[in-house]
């Protein structure tokens, strides 16, 4: 059966497939969940990160990439990078979605079975967080319907408030073909 699983804590221990990161375009790091990925993945992140730079310039708002989880206890992180938030008229909704959707992409085509997303864009982006996790779990059920590969998601929440309203929002899931999970 698949599952998604509501955890509180800290992304970069998560023993999954792959962990998402909430990134920026650059894909150089920064603060936030991306800060703490690169300093416990090491130099190895960087590095392939440099890679698909070199390759095709960095990483656009709402799409994802994949690189090796280097001393993370996961085996690839997928970075992503969502949307600033600006006033809501400026498609942050869709690229919001397509950062979720891109993240799956990747992890189906990769044959991976678990992938942990962190809160995207609810930090440093300011995206407002009811309506991140309605967009976070409404497009990762729909997905997971029809996945071939990927079997356990977990929604990683590292502050209280986005905790609670994740649990409040998939306690209101009714579909019967995700188990929900941790709350
Ligand atoms: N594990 C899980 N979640 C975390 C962790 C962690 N270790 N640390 C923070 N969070 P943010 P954004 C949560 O700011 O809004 C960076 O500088 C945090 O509580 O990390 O997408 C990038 O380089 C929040 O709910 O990402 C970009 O420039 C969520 O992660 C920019 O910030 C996202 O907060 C991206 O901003």
């Amino acid at each position: 059966m698949k599952s998604i699983r509501l955890i509180q804590g800290d992304i970069t221990i998560q023993k999954v497939d792959a962990i998402v990161n909430a990134a920026n375009t650059s894909l150089l790091g920064g603060g936030g969940v991306d800060g703490a990925i690169h300093r416990k993945g090491g130099s190895e992140v960087l590095d392939e990160c440099q890679q698909i730079r070199a390759q095709q310039g960095g990483c656009a708002v709402g799409e994802a990439v994949m690189t090796t989880a280097g001393l993370l206890p996961s085996h690839y992180v997928i970075h992503t990078v969502g949307p600033t938030w600006q006033d809501g008229q400026h498609e942050e909704n869709q690229l919001l979605q397509n950062a979720y959707i891109n993240s799956l992409k990747l992890a189906e085509q990769k044959h991976l079975q678990s992938i942990a997303f962190p809160n995207i864009s609810t930090g440093v982006y300011r995206f407002p967080k009811f309506e991140a996790a309605d967009i976070a779990i409404t497009t990762t059920v729909d997905f997971m319907k029809n996945a071939q590969h990927v079997q356990e998601v977990h929604f990683v929440c590292f502050d209280v408030e986005n905790f609670k309203i994740y649990r409040q929002r998939l306690a209101q899931i009714d579909t019967s073909d995700v188990q929900i999970l941790g709350i």
